[in-house]
């Protein structure tokens, strides 16, 4: 008889989503326009020019999505809040149809016997409040709290795990240095810093408010952390290391817990005049205290590795080293071009526990791109998917064994989505989503994770 590989008891078995992902209905009930209805009305910005405007009409259909879940077995269930449907201007005026429809969505998850996890901000900020500036300006955080405010008095009774933003590194970065997501400014240092300040400040104010609103409430930050290995150890390799560890993750992490921005990282923006030393007055007294406010968890959402290499500098600064080891295959790179590294997720869950003592961990995400479709006789055969997770929940496994406080893991993602700047293109779905039909079709990786729920565990190969 096979063994299975146990999971602790109350190990919470679950999948993630995101509104702008999933919901459709972009303008549906008085909802305001968002950065990425804008992005992806913008021609030229999204893969094919896929839009958010319909997906998979999870708006519409979410009674019938929560049906999928309770077959499926889901325990939890990641969603997140379309801020411009429950202010379409980003603050004061409330859209109560907004309210309504998260409100009802909880129900059904409750009734379907579904712990509701949400997530505040999953990028889709009011384009109301990105003419004033977005998150570059302090007063995206504080309307950021008033919304905070409104939607956990709404939800607060029933809704008891509360994420703020999720990963804001990439909403940093990807917004404001490869320009590759809304609002979609290119190789702004001084803006990225500025955007980062002023989520983990939002995300610190917003703490306590939902404290207040959801009595017995757990609430933490998403990060996203992958494995970054440094390439050799050439003056040049720790160099990039440093830089893309540092802002990447220390960044996040060291404000997060109370070690404030890293001094190291701080002077090489400075030297490398990407911000100017006369260009931090953004900070104000007391902000790196309001960020390091006392989480319950820390959300990690890791997907590959990438290994620390600075080729821009001369070649006699670096030795000579294999990058990646493997030749890109479709077996251990995902079509998202990221390679498969199981190991690494160990690595991280232990850093975040050993380095920073993160009390307590959620897999918030992980999951693969491959676009494996319906075969003649209509079944997905997503072999690669189901090693993909099997292999990731056995370093989750390992971690755990560790002593590392991992409480539950959800799969990203429950259905095929709109992938932000590649559209439709690329699929992380456990259940195949039929842009054209809507039709949701379950992939074997939704009835091998349903096996596993049921089993609380994976087999031992
Ligand atoms: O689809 C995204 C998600 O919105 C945020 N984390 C990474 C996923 C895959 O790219």
């Amino acid at each position: 008889m096979t063994k299975i590989l146990k999971f602790p008891e109350n190990f919470l078995w679950a999948a993630a989503t995101s509104a702008y992902q999933i919901e459709g209905g972009w303008n549906a009930d008085g909802k305001g326009e968002s950065i990425w209805d804008r992005f992806s009305h913008t021609p030229g910005k999204v893969t094919n020019g896929d839009t958010g405007d319909v997906v998979i009409d999870h708006y519409h259909r979410y009674r019938e999505d929560v049906a999928l879940m309770r077959e499926m077995g889901l325990q939890a269930y990641r969603f997140s809040i379309a801020w411009p449907r429950i202010l379409p201007q980003g603050r004061r005026k409330i859209e109560q149809a907004g309210i309504d429809f998260y409100s009802r969505l909880v129900d059904e998850l409750l009734a379907a016997n579904i712990i509701p996890y949400a997530t505040l901000f999953h990028w889709d900020l009011p384009q109301a409040l990105q003419d004033e500036g977005g998150w570059t300006v302090r007063s995206t955080a504080e309307a950021f709290v008033e919304y905070t405010d409104v939607i956990t008095r709404a939800l607060g009774d029933r809704v008891k795990n509360w994420m703020t933003h999720n990963e804001m590194s990439v909403v940093v970065f990807n917004g404001y240095v490869s320009g590759e997501h809304a609002p979609g400014i290119k190789n702004d240092y001084v803006s990225a810093i500025r955007t980062g300040h002023h989520l983990l400040l939002s995300h610190g104010w917003a703490i306590p408010i939902i404290r207040q609103n959801s009595p017995g409430c757990e609430v933490g930050p998403v990060i996203n952390a992958n494995y970054s290995p440094l390439g050799s150890n050439s003056k040049a390799d720790r160099m990039a290391f440093n830089f893309g560890d540092g802002i990447w993750i220390r960044w996040f992490l060291d404000a997060l817990y109370g070690r404030g921005y890293p001094a190291d990282l701080v002077e090489q923006l400075q030297v490398r005049g990407l911000v100017p030393v006369d260009q931090w007055d953004f900070i104000q007294p007391g902000d790196m205290d309001v960020m390091s406010t006392t989480t319950d968890f820390v959300g990690l959402n890791y997907y590959f590795r990438y290994i620390s290499r600075n080729n821009d500098l001369p070649e006699e600064e670096n030795e000579p080293q294999t990058v990646h080891p493997l030749p890109k295959d479709n077996i251990n790179w995902t079509e998202m071009g990221w390679e498969v590294y199981p190991d690494g997720l160990r690595h991280v869950l232990a850093r975040l526990y050993f380095e920073y003592q993160v009390p307590k961990i959620y897999i918030t995400e992980n999951g693969a791109s491959y676009s494996d479709a319906p075969g003649p006789d209509g079944r997905i055969r997503d072999d690669r998917r189901i090693r993909f997770l099997n292999e990731h929940f056995r370093a989750a496994l390992q971690a755990i064994q560790m002593g590392v406080p991992v409480a539950g893991y959800f799969v990203w993602s429950l259905f095929d989505n709109f992938e932000w700047g590649h559209g439709n293109s690329q699929r992380f779905g456990l259940i195949w989503s039929d842009y054209e039909t809507l039709q949701r079709i379950w992939k074997d990786s939704a009835f091998w994770y349903q096996n596993v729920i049921r089993q609380n565990g994976i087999e031992e190969e």
